[in-house]
């Protein structure tokens, strides 16, 4: 339990953790390259490789590519069983427990767990929350569940409490992969407030000030995934501003 150690201890130490969605369709080796040596220069903690539909399966040979070039733990945020990979260092087994898809709360789980067990990856189990972006997502899509609503920040609290009472490890609430509203600070406080358990939030994260507003309403690790794909500049200036929190 080395990783999740790891980010225990940087809550408790009230540091905030920068994490960098790898999604692998989006992906070409050059690019990866590059956001590898910015991620080094910016000191990132974590690297989510995942997404919720991949076309083009190549998280091996991203995750080897990452592997190679730096020591930046990188950890599995698999959309699906094929998606996992034995070159990561952990995974998040997410049970989707903002939804009431019984697939993805623990089908799916069942179907992959003697492969995942074999795999020798530290799991980390995780409740995922997705809360609504302002538009359709790919995640609410194809996990064919309604996302919370972003102003319930009551069901997101229970939600969140729900899945920590049940055991899970972390909880990572998602406004779903270039979402148009972030999560609000509301929810994001009333959560954080009620769980002991590490909190990831993620899902259209563009700016330094609201990954650090997200920061200081609780938000132990911060995801940016699309934001950078656009502009990589932002890895250094997003990771400066969460670790001066
Ligand atoms: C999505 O939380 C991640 O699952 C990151 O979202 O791509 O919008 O940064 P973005």
């Amino acid at each position: 339990q080395h990783i999740y150690q790891q980010i225990v201890e940087r809550k408790q130490n009230r540091q905030k953790s920068f994490a960098v969605l790898i999604d692998p369709d989006k992906m070409h080796k050059n690019d990866i390259e590059k956001i590898v040596s910015q991620a080094i220069e910016a000191k990132v903690d974590y690297f989510f490789v995942g997404g919720s539909l991949v076309v083009v399966n190549t998280v091996n040979e991203n995750i080897q590519q990452i592997k190679a070039n730096c020591t930046i733990p990188v950890i599995l945020f698999p959309g699906a069983p094929s998606q996992v990979s034995c070159y990561a260092d952990a995974l998040f087994f997410l049970s989707l427990i903002s939804g009431r898809n019984a697939d993805l709360l623990i089908g799916q789980h069942v179907l992959s767990a003697p492969m995942i067990k074999q795999s020798g990856l530290e799991i980390i189990p995780t409740g995922y929350m997705v809360i609504d972006g302002g538009a359709p997502t790919s995640v609410s899509y194809i996990a064919n569940t309604a996302p919370i609503p972003a102003d319930k920040n009551d069901i997101a609290l229970c939600t969140a409490m729900a899945g920590e009472m049940l055991g899970l490890k972390l909880i990572y609430m998602d406004a779903g992969s270039g979402a148009l509203n972030p999560i609000n600070v509301k929810m994001i406080e009333r959560v954080s407030q009620n769980i002991n358990v590490p909190l990831v939030v993620g899902g259209g994260i563009t700016t330094p000030e609201k990954a650090v507003a997200n920061c200081k309403a609780g938000a132990d690790v911060i995801v940016v995934g699309n934001a950078i794909e656009k502009d990589i500049s932002l890895i250094k200036e997003i990771s400066t501003a969460i670790h001066a929190v």
